[in-house]
């Protein structure tokens, strides 16, 4: 038996917040993981410190799965993302645990590389479509294999996607979200444009992505993606909010423009219509939101079984540690089909070492036993907690909308 000693709860702030939970254990091994929920952190936090690490001390850190079950059928109160990000966290801490002990890198474990790297896509963003593709190029220049396109819409002030910093996206910018406008009739005729002149520059052999961020209706969403037929994207992204699965059907109807969903799902539950009707090419649900290594390898399973592939969530909010483990799983994953890329700032990466790099447009984890992704507590320590909120979205006439 490999017992739990010790379950803490690591809040940093290095540039953006950050949740980290480290689990110790009788023999001197620590594993981390993940528990950052974007604007919401603080909930995340007290479920983990006042109902969760005190049901682990004591525990086997090697039953995994028991203790997966322990924490979703003990609550009696299943699902949801504050739930599901506690119970990630301590999943992907106990598989970094069993990882380390056996002394292999975590995608050993899962079954070993089924490639060589991870192909991961970019973020190119500009205020306009000249920016843009100026900013694809450079990313082009970096490597990278795939990019994603955002651009400024003529006659809004903002739009999702578009960052002051190059590399670094960070949308939670106040401590009360701020207002954004949105117009989805100047939004609609602007992508096609930008696709239709990233292609001239970027040529056919790059993949080319895109996210309308849960800002269409499903007809509106089906008129995007005929009009980016032409341009062969590779996905187009959470083009309608999901709640409502069978809306994707008059989508799919519509179009042969493959449909990416899932980054704010948390469990099988909330893809189970999309996956089994094959409404979708590429599920998005990570490992920090979808309760853990255990609970989206049953996700990717289905899916594999569907014909939809993997596309991990990789923002920033999403931490290296996240990101350490996400990459074994896709060196693994049968059905891998790509890997978000949103770099973290030099002040991220000092307070979580990792293992993984990037090379020619892809990611490798790397060979450290365990997930390969640490925490400096001293120097996160240094970072104390601040709070920022991600912005609400309003029509010009005032409506709340979705951001
Ligand atoms: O916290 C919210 C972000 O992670 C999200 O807005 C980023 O949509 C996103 C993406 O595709 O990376
Ligand atoms: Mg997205």
């Amino acid at each position: 038996m490999l017992k739990i000693t010790a379950a803490r709860v690591i809040v940093t702030c290095p540039g953006r917040n950050f949740v980290t939970l480290k689990i110790e254990t009788s023999d001197g091994v620590h594993g981390i993981g993940d528990a950052t929920l974007n604007g919401r952190e603080l909930s995340v936090v007290s479920y983990l410190e006042d109902h969760v690490c005190p049901l682990l001390i004591g525990r086997d850190a090697h039953r995994i799965e028991d203790i997966w079950q322990f924490l979703y059928k003990g609550a009696y109160w299943r699902r949801g993302p504050v739930t599901m990000s506690a119970i990630a966290a301590v999943d992907t801490a106990l598989w970094d645990i069993k990882a380390k002990v056996a002394g292999l890198p975590l995608y050993q474990l899962l079954g070993g590389a089924s490639r060589s790297g991870v192909m991961v896509y970019g973020h190119a963003n500009g205020a306009d479509i000249e920016e843009t593709v100026a900013e694809a190029v450079r990313y082009k220049d970096m490597g990278y294999k795939a990019i994603r396109l955002q651009t400024g819409v003529p006659g809004l002030s903002s739009t999702y996607g578009v960052s002051k910093d190059k590399l670094f996206y960070e949308p939670a910018d106040a401590a009360l979200p701020t207002e954004n406008v949105w117009s989805t009739s100047r939004y609609l005729p602007t992508v096609p444009r930008l696709f239709e002149a990233a292609r001239k520059v970027l040529g056919d052999d790059i993949h080319l992505l895109h996210d309308s961020h849960h800002r269409l209706t499903p007809i509106e969403a089906a008129r995007l993606g005929k009009d980016l037929e032409p341009y062969r994207p590779f996905w187009l992204e959470d083009v309608t909010p999901a709640e409502n699965q069978a809306s994707f059907r008059h989508i799919r109807n519509h179009t042969t423009t493959p449909l990416a969903v899932g980054e704010v799902f948390n469990t099988v539950w909330d893809c189970k219509q999309l996956i089994e009707e094959q409404l979708i090419d590429y599920i998005r649900t990570t490992i920090v939101h979808g309760g853990g290594i255990s609970h989206v390898r049953r996700i990717a399973h289905l899916a594999e079984l569907n014909n939809v592939r993997t596309g991990f969530h990789g923002a920033t909010d999403l931490s290296p540690v996240c990101m350490g483990a996400a990459l074994h799983f896709d060196l693994w994953a049968p059905n891998f089909g790509i890997q978000e890329y949103m770099r973290h700032t030099p002040e991220t990466d000092a307070v979580f070492p990792h293992a993984y790099t990037f090379a020619s447009g892809d990611l490798h984890p790397g060979e450290t036993p365990g997930h390969g992704v640490d925490i400096d507590e001293a120097l996160a320590a240094k970072y104390p907690y601040r709070p920022a909120q991600l912005p609400v979205n309003r029509l010009e006439d005032g409506t709340l909308f979705n951001w």
